[in-house]
């Protein structure tokens, strides 16, 4: 009989592939079904060789995780005009935090922050800006100011809202 061999293959694990190349194998990392592990998170992908002969061993490979930064999206600027005394003027817009690690749920959680010249309202992920017009009354036509918000997620991601 002749004498069982591992015949070069690659084979797809979870987290990425293994090449065996004339007894060598080598481990790559797809990156895209990886990111998803956090920080402190490991995952073990095992991938199955058969020889000739039909013996099988496993390889086990360790992979761990590498913390990937939240993403914030939507809308930070806003420009409304001053009201009369009485008048509610407000601006929306919407705002949302996302993370591709499975172990981290960021989020902006409901608040209400005060600004210069009114308070912006943050609502299930809506920005309500409210002109406080008590403030706003000296702006002549061609005025302008700016107020500035800052939002904190829960993992302590910073987005400004800037309102003019
Ligand atoms: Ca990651
Ligand atoms: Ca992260």
């Amino acid at each position: 009989a002749e004498a069982p061999v591992f015949e070069n293959t690659t084979i797809e694990g979870e987290y990425g592939s293994l090449t065996l190349v004339d007894g060598e194998w080598t481990y790559t990392v797809d990156t895209e079904k990886a990111q998803s592990l956090g920080e402190d998170q490991t995952a073990t992908d095992t991938i199955t060789l058969t020889a000739t002969d039909g013996t099988t061993q496993n390889i086990d490979i360790t992979v761990s995780g590498v913390d990937e930064a939240s993403e914030v999206s939507g809308v930070f600027t806003g420009v409304v005009n001053e009201g009369d005394l009485g008048d509610t003027v407000s601006i929306s817009g919407s705002i949302s935090i996302t993370d591709v690690d499975s172990d981290d749920t960021p989020e902006f959680q409901d608040t209400t922050i005060q600004g210069q010249y009114g308070s912006l309202d943050l609502v299930d992920g809506v920005w309500t800006y409210t002109v406080d017009n008590e403030k706003t009354q000296e702006l002549d036509t061609g005025n302008s100011v700016k107020d500035t918000i800052t939002l904190t997620a829960t993992d302590g991601t910073n987005q400004d809202v800037v309102i003019s």
